[in-house]
């Protein structure tokens, strides 16, 4: 049995989250089906999904896990390289409710099961219950034999952080300082809590995300590291762009700032969509007692950042947009060594997220 540990932190046991650059051993994501999340009974979802699995296939081991109801299904939709297993969850955001795995230097592979909520409980989730969620992450430590450290009682998603694997963690406080999560706690403690469950020596706090009705502002729709000292950053200089005024600000705020080796960081601008992505289709939707209902004409956050790397590729969302071909030039011109393959993911937008929300890379341990 993979152990739950409560009586140490991964900063006194010399674990920490690595950088999603570093080598990785595999790739997890969750089946959607949804019919209140997704449209037209989470169909085209789940070729979306299929879509982004086969993409990261081509470069590493990819696990899904699935409700029982559709393990056949995504099992026959799926490819034969991609592992199906069976876990129950309430809907598909594994970079949200999964594990947040950690590496030693002595080759040890842990994790961090943080407390997860549906994006802020019941003062403004996004669905009620969540119970299968937060389980996902123990049950995935127990597959992989991982042992993990469960923070009962503070939440966190993966997606509201970002590291550089040498002792900064990147995050907003829009998302971090929100009611929903740790409303006790203050900027310090929830700080405290970043570092020691991480392994980090400084928080580069943002302030706002692009999407504070979803996730109360994600850092993986704004910014990430790319290498140590460089970041990537959402940039428009369009100040009718609905968002132009967080964009600007992030820039500027990670232009001033530096790491934890105390490096002033080099920021590469990523471009956001030429036209917000207007939703569709929302009468294909399911009414749900507890889940916030969508409206046609709503604006889905459709950010290239939420792109994924792997090993050797950077999994890029794509819009059917007309700044689709300079994302991928530009994050080309990041990673040098690394494919750029664009995948067609306007539907997971539909959803909420992209390509890093329902991804989570398992790192390689290594010596
Ligand atoms: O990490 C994310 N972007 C998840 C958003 C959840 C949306 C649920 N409708």
């Amino acid at each position: 049995m993979a152990k739950r540990i409560t009586d140490s932190t991964p900063k006194q046991d010399g674990y920490r989250m690595p950088a999603e650059f570093e080598k990785q051993s595999g790739v997890w994501m969750l089946w959607p089906e949804r019919c209140d999340n997704w449209r037209n009974g989470a169909k085209p979802a789940q070729e979306a999904f299929v879509n982004v699995a086969k993409a990261i296939a081509r470069f590493e081991n990819v696990t899904v896990g699935v409700n029982n109801s559709q393990y056949q299904n995504a099992r026959a939709k799926l490819p034969p390289e991609v592992r199906v297993v069976e876990i129950s969850s309430d809907d598909a955001w594994v970079r949200d409710c999964g594990p947040t795995f950690l590496v030693n230097d002595k080759g040890g592979l842990r994790a961090v099961d943080w407390t997860f909520n549906a994006w802020g409980g019941l003062v403004d989730g996004l669905y009620f219950p969540w119970a299968n969620d937060d389980l996902v992450a123990q049950k995935i430590c127990e597959i992989e034999g991982v042992d993990s450290y469960r923070t009962e009682g503070f939440v966190l998603e993966g997606g509201s952080i970002h590291v550089d694997g040498e002792g900064t963690v990147m995050t907003t406080e829009m998302c971090l300082l929100s009611k929903g999560r740790n409303p006790d706690m203050s900027k310090q403690e929830i700080e405290k809590m970043l570092l020691e469950y991480l392994n980090c020596e400084k928080v580069i706090w943002l302030k706002d995300g692009i999407d504070p009705d979803e996730t109360n502002g994600h850092i993986d729709d704004v910014a990430c590291f790319i290498a140590p000292g460089e970041v990537a950053c959402i940039w428009s200089d369009d100040p009718e762009h609905p968002f132009y005024a967080e964009a600007q600000a992030a820039y500027k705020a990670l232009s001033e700032a530096t790491d934890a080796k105390g490096r002033k960081l080099k920021v590469h601008k990523l471009c956001l969509t030429s036209k917000p992505c207007y939703l569709e289709g929302a009468e294909t939707i399911d009414y749900a007692e507890g889940s916030i209902p969508r409206e046609n004409g709503e604006v889905s956050i459709a950010s290239y950042m939420n792109f994924l790397i792997v090993n050797g590729a950077v999994i890029l969302p794509q819009y059917g947009d007309e700044n689709d071909a300079l994302a991928v030039e530009q994050v080309k011109a990041m990673f040098p060594d690394r494919e750029v393959v664009g995948v067609m993911t306007r539907e997971v937008a539909f959803g909420g997220g992209n390509i890093h929300c329902i991804t989570q890379q398992q790192p390689a341990a290594q010596r």
